[in-house]
């Protein structure tokens, strides 16, 4: 057998059969890494930092929903204020989230308000410290949170330096709402 048939038979099937896996968004998530996951289970909210940017003392917490009829599941939760609106942010813990400069990543994390005659609202930045003050990327604009069941939300981001990030969730509903919740957060990098 010459080479050239070697081509067509062997090697040329084989190139083709690896260029339509590409093609197959299957294989592309197979090849997403996943760099950090936090659904809240292993009291993760401990070394989750909070900041109660209105001085309101109604900020975000660990909670834990539907304790009642034992079907647990751990979260975080921003409360009501009935007079002022909310300006509260729930940073994610140290030193968790290394991103690189020229990659992407994909933020997803699901979310629900606790009576949908109240809807919520929340956006969500990121920055390189646990401060309101260094949320300078933004990741998923304000979005109205209207279900009282758990939605995910997926966005994607990136950051010009290489380093250390967090994810700020800001909750800024307007007064006199009910409760924010937010769970199963994570991160990938996509490429
Ligand atoms: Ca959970
Ligand atoms: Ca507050």
């Amino acid at each position: 057998m010459n080479f050239r048939k070697i081509i067509y038979i062997i090697i040329l099937p084989t190139l083709l059969f690896i260029s339509s896996c590409a093609k197959d968004s299957k294989y592309i998530k197979y090849l997403q890494t996943q760099i950090y996951n936090c659904n809240f289970e292993q009291n993760e909210a401990e070394f989750f930092t909070f900041e109660d940017k209105n001085n309101d003392e109604v900020t975000w917490s660990a909670v834990c929903e539907n304790i009642d009829d034992y079907n647990n599941n751990e979260c975080i939760e921003y409360s009501e204020n009935y007079n002022k609106n909310a300006d509260d942010w729930a940073f994610t813990p140290d030193e968790q989230i290394y991103l690189n400069a020229n990659s992407v990543y994909n933020l997803s994390f699901s979310t629900k308000c606790s009576d949908n005659k109240h809807s919520e609202r929340i956006e969500v930045k990121c920055g390189q410290s646990q401060s309101s003050s260094s949320m300078k990327i933004s990741i998923m604009e304000a979005t109205t949170i209207s279900s009282e069941s758990w939605k995910t939300y997926t966005n994607s981001f990136s950051v010009v330096n290489s380093g250390y990030y967090y994810i700020g969730f800001h909750a800024i509903s307007y007064a006199n709402k009910r409760e924010l919740l937010v769970d199963n957060i994570k991160v990938t990098k996509i490429y």
